[in-house]
Order: C-alpha cells, then structure tokens, then sequence
C-alpha cells in the first residue's frame, strides 16, 4: 500500500475526519485525528508501522519509543516486525513494585529514536523526551505520523531535534480532494484553520505556569500568614519546589553550600545545632544569602516538649531561632498547646510554622490516626501554620501546603531508617509542594549541579501533576 492508499483508508476508517471538533484547548477545529483507532485494524497498524520504519530503519539507534498510548501500538509493532529493542515512558508513575518511569532494558548513552501519532505543538513530546534523557537516553530524533503544522516541528528543532513524519496535514488534504474524498470548501476551512492557529511551544508553557500561578494563588487566598504567600511567590518566580536540607557540620560548609544551591532553591532547611562552630554572625551570613538568592530560611527545629520549653527553646540565645528563621518545624505529640505556645511568643509575625504530621522513617510511630490529627491541628491553626511535613497525600486540598522529605532520586534509604522517593512519584502521587532533598544533593560531587537537576525534575513533576494536561 503507498502512502496514497493509506490516508484513503485512514480517511475510510474514521481515523482522519472532518466537521467540527473542540479541542482540549477549547479550539474548534475543522478536522480531527484519532490514531488510537488503528488498534482495530492490524493490516492498518502494520502498514503504517511500515511506513515509520522506513523513516527509521537508517538511523543509528538502539531502541525505539511509543509515546503512550497511541503511539505503543505503532513502536510495538515495528519493534516486533524489526527485532529491535522497545522501552515504554509510563503516562503515570507506577504506586508499587519497581517505581520505574520508563520501562525496558537500557544503558545510560543508549540511542532512541521517539514515536508520537501526531506532533502539533510539540510541549508533550518535548517533556517526554526531557523525561528520557533525564534517564540517560541519547535522543536525536523523533517520529510521528502526522505534522499538523501548527509549529511543532520548528519547536523541536529549534531543541536540536530532528523531527520525520510520514505525512504533513497539507499532503493527506491533497490526497483526500484528489480522491474526493473531502470537498473544496473543508480542503480551504482546514488550510485557513492551520494556518491561523500556529500554536506558539513559548505561550503554551507560559499558559501552562499560569496554571501554577492558579493553584498556589487558591492556596494563597485561604492563608494569612505573609510568610507562606512570600514563599508562594519564590516558587512560581524560581520555578523551583525545592528545599535544600544543608546537614552539613560548620558554618563555612554551611554557607558555601547555600551560595552554590541558593540558584536553585526556594527553601535552605538547616538544623543549626548540628553546626559545631555556630556563632551569631551565622544567622547574618545565611539571611544575606537568603536574600542574594531569594530563599527562606527554614530551620527544622522539630520542637516536641511541652509549651513552656518550646517557648525557651524558639527564642533562647544563642541560637535565637525566632530571630531569623523564617519557617519552623514544630510536632504536636504535646497536642496543640505547643503551635499555642509558639504564638505566645508574640514571634510568629514573620516566622511560620510547620507541623510535623508524618516522619519519613520505615519504623514511624506516626500511626495513620496521629496523622489525622496532626493535620487537623495544623488547619485549625491556618494563621501561624503554613503546612505540614507528611509522607501522604496532601491534606483537604490547596489549604494548607505539603512538604516532603525523603527524596532521592539515587537511592531508596539509609541505614538508619531513613526512606526515600523519587521526585516524580512525590508530586504525581501526593501532590506534594515543596521537596526536601539533602544527602542527594550536599553529599554528591557537584551540589549546585545536583540541585539544578533535582530542580527541573521536580518542577516538570509538579507541572506534570496538576490536573489539566495540555
Ligand atoms: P536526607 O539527607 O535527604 O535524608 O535528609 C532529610 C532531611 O529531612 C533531614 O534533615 C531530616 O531531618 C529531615 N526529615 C526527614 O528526613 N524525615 C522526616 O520525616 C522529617 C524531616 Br519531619
């Protein structure tokens, strides 16, 4: 079958139509395409299996990629038919087992060439193949059936790859006039309509962080407390969801982490008095780094004692936590006299606190019922609280904001009890908000490096995560 008969038999088989659809976006447009239909017709599936082999098999590769789910059936099929390898990126990380987003053998360096049924604005792809490469994967080209010609294709070449498709919109409307299989009139309507509506990658990102904006503004509105909206805004501005946790021994390690994550982060998490060499000027150098980089300062002081300690112990000299940190972490094992006492303080106008619900340890003693409250607590307490750390699902959503330690992307634990996530299953699962990262970040050879990478996962996660996809 040529490439002719084929978009005939598209057409026949209802996969390529014409009227008027709206659009995930909300568009109407003159003309539709659903490649998930071939799956009925295995002569179809081969035949364009067939044709994207052709596009494929003189490239240097070693797998190749569906772009779920239209696009399995098609990368399976030529897997099968040219014995080559096949790996699968997971639509949706998987809650058990092995966690993996992508599935297949692979080593890092491995070559891929990347399948979609049609490439219109070309974002999905893109964070598809950010996500591969983030595996290790040497991705140069990408395939597709159809080019809507909407500005796709410019988008990803203008990322460096080379982009093959079996057709253009514009080949298959002088295939199906010359076949009378449309009329005139929809051959011009669906001309007009590409050409009019050229989707621009760079507006569709920027409406897509508006979404952003969206949720944490929903959040904003239900909290008072200056310092959660000064954090909110942090996050949106740096684009960044992560917390460095700087458990480091003194106070030049300190700041020479802080300086070099500082980029990269909307949080430093510190637990001062590990810092051996800790003086008053500390707290100085820290804020004016904090200021330098534009990150709270957030102390995980963890207060667990009755009301009338951690009174003592937020504002006690000579750490003097009340005095410069900005967010603070406080159990409610005591019940909620302790949040009560901390107000007491009259310190809390720019310090806010964060309730620890949930521990991140395999052996925890935060039962499920403990949790419960511990939430409950910190809702009722909205004008100092500014969320909770937790391991779960965020609480009654967008009121008050998750923060989540144990994450690695590198490993899965300690030997002292400690668990970990990888970022994507945080986000996707639990809608978390803020990522708290440390050894994966101050341990590893190039933390500022490390953090940046730790940065864009996390953010593409939770973008990832909200819950309207382009
Ligand atoms: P790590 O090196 O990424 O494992 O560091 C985790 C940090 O988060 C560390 O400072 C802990 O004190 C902190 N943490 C945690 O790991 N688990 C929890 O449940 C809570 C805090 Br609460």
């Amino acid at each position: 079958m040529n490439k002719q008969e084929l978009a005939l038999q598209l057409f026949d088989l209802g996969v390529l139509q014409f009227g008027s659809f709206t659009l995930k976006s909300g568009l109407q447009s003159p003309f539709y395409l659903d490649f998930r239909k071939i799956i009925a017709y295995p002569h179809i599936l081969k035949e364009i299996s067939e044709q994207l082999w052709e596009l494929t098999k003189s490239l240097p590769v070693d797998h190749i990629c569906g772009v779920p789910y239209a696009a399995l059936s098609l990368s399976s099929t030529m897997a099968t038919m040219h014995d080559k390898s096949m790996i699968v990126k997971r639509k949706e990380v998987k809650k058990h087992g092995t966690k993996k987003i992508v599935e297949g053998v692979f080593e890092k360096g491995d070559t891929c060439v990347v399948i979609d049924d049609v490439i219109s604005s070309g974002i999905s792809m893109i964070e598809t193949l950010e996500i591969l490469e983030q595996e290790g994967l040497k991705i140069d080209h990408v395939l597709a059936i159809v080019d809507r010609q909407q500005g796709g294709k410019d988008a990803l070449e203008k990322h460096d790859y080379q982009v093959h498709c079996v057709y253009t919109v514009g080949e298959i409307l002088d295939i199906l006039l010359a076949g009378e299989k449309i009329t005139q009139q929809q051959y011009e309507d669906t001309l007009d309509f590409i050409h009019e509506n050229h989707i621009s990658f760079e507006a569709l990102r920027r409406r897509r962080l508006k979404k952003v904006a969206f949720r944490y503004s929903s959040i904003e509105r239900q909290v008072e407390h200056p310092t959660t909206k000064k954090l909110l805004k942090i996050m949106s501005r740096k684009r960044s969801n992560l917390c460095c946790s700087g458990d480091v021994k003194t106070k030049a390690e300190l700041l020479a982490l802080a300086d070099k994550v500082g980029p990269h982060i909307c949080m430093l998490k510190t637990h001062i008095d590990n810092i051996q060499d800790f003086d008053a000027d500390l707290p100085v150098q820290l804020k004016a780094l904090a200021q330098k980089h534009n990150f709270l300062l957030f102390e995980d002081r963890k207060f667990a004692d009755i009301g009338h300690i951690a009174m003592q112990q937020f504002t006690a000299a000579p750490l003097s936590i009340a005095d410069w940190a900005d967010v603070v972490t406080v159990h409610v094992i005591a019940g909620s006299s302790s949040v009560e006492a901390l107000k007491a303080t009259g310190k809390l106008d720019n310090t806010a606190l964060i309730v620890v619900a949930e521990m991140s340890t395999k052996d925890t003693l935060t039962s499920e019922d403990y949790v419960e409250q511990a939430f409950d607590i910190a809702l009722r307490q909205r004008d100092v609280v500014m969320g909770v750390v937790a391991q779960r699902h965020r609480p009654k959503d967008a009121e008050l904001m998750l923060f989540s330690p144990g994450i690695n992307m590198a490993t899965k634990g300690d030997a002292h009890g400690q668990t970990y996530n990888h970022p994507q299953k945080a986000f996707s699962d639990r809608g978390v908000d803020v990522m708290i990262v440390g050894r994966g970040i101050y341990l590893s050879e190039d933390p500022a490096t490390t953090a940046a990478e730790y940065q864009k996962v996390g953010w593409q996660a939770y973008l990832d995560s909200l819950p309207s996809r382009q």
